[in-house]
């Protein structure tokens, strides 16, 4: 079976009572390990609805501290592309900056003529915006950087591929000299019929370096809107080509905490980290509290190459 396992003290994390800003949900956290220590930027939404960045972190994977009395980031309520707040930030370190790509929400008058990227005419817009820091205290806030797109679910690589900047988005990939200006964007992955992947798919974590490809968690819904993960495994010097796409997923909601909440039946994962020999995936769980599961790297890597064999891959 390739499933993750569950932390049996899920959820680690739920929204703190009193504080205004987390009081709806904590969910979506993004996650980078620094030397053993675990930073965490997690999505919380207010009372408002509006949704910005906490932080917290870890020197064990499961238990979290330090969490911050105020939100570490909010989108500028000034800019049209962001008076909604920002959502689902992922963390990506490249030489000695934390790069943190986020959606960043607003009602905003629809574009014409329709983009290639629009799911609906509705003036509901999201952008992919980012944020970098050094140290989760200061944050440069960089702002959209695809533009004239409604796009979401951005993951950066860690590093240049042949010369270039690599990032995923809702799963198209793209390339960039300078971060900011996106280019030759093209269809990763698309959804599958009849499969738990049917409805909507979009990156997870950002794609973690393994001798085997790049490894990557992403999400999936069926047409009942249920949210699973699943993982993919892209070549190291292309990554346009997929080596492997699981078949099944690797979790899905089963825990009353990931099947009520906010919205219902939800693992969402924006980060995973590479620990003790595991790979550590935290998601948030029907976009109320963060949860944790884990998978051992090499039983992982095992059973991904007894699927190949066996297994078609689909682009
Ligand atoms: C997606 C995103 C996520 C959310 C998920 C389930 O479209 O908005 O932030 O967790 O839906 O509601």
């Amino acid at each position: 079976m390739l499933k993750l396992a569950r932390y049996d003290k899920n959820p680690i994390i739920s929204p703190r009572s009193g504080v205004w800003w987390e009081s709806g949900a904590v969910f979506n956290p993004a996650v980078i390990n620094d030397n053993g220590k675990i930073h965490m930027l997690y999505r919380a939404l207010g009372g408002d609805r509006i949704s910005r960045f906490g932080y917290a972190y870890s020197t064990d994977g499961y238990n979290f501290k330090g969490f911050s009395d105020v939100p570490v980031f909010e989108s500028d309520p000034f800019d049209s592309y962001e008076r909604l707040g920002c959502e689902d930030p992922r963390i990506t370190r490249i030489g000695d900056t934390y790069y943190i790509v986020y959606c960043s929400a607003s009602v905003h008058p629809a574009t014409f003529p329709r983009s290639q990227f629009s799911t609906s005419f509705a003036p509901w817009r999201v952008r992919v915006s980012m944020i970098s820091t050094k140290d989760f205290s200061t944050y440069h806030r960089q702002g959209v950087v695809i533009h004239s797109v409604d796009s979401k679910d951005a993951a950066l690589f860690p590093e240049m591929i042949d010369g270039q900047y690599v990032i995923l988005h809702r799963i198209w990939i793209a390339y960039s000299q300078d971060l900011e200006n996106w280019y030759d964007h093209r269809i990763l992955l698309k959804t599958r019929k009849n499969s738990w992947d049917s409805g909507k798919i979009g990156a997870g974590s950002p794609p973690i370096k393994t001798e085997h490809g790049w490894l990557l968690f992403y999400h999936g819904t069926d047409h009942q809107n249920i949210y699973r993960l699943g993982i993919i495994l892209l070549d190291l010097d292309d990554p346009t080509k997929v080596l492997y796409r699981s078949e099944e997923p690797v979790l899905e909601p089963e825990k009353p905490y990931e099947k009520e909440g906010l919205v219902p039946n939800v693992v969402f994962t924006c980060g995973v980290v590479e620990k003790d020999d595991k790979f550590f995936v935290y998601y948030g769980a029907a976009d109320r509290c963060i949860g944790v599961a884990t998978i051992e790297r090499e039983r992982l890597f095992y059973e991904i190459a007894k699927r190949m064999h066996g297994e078609m891959v689909h682009g």
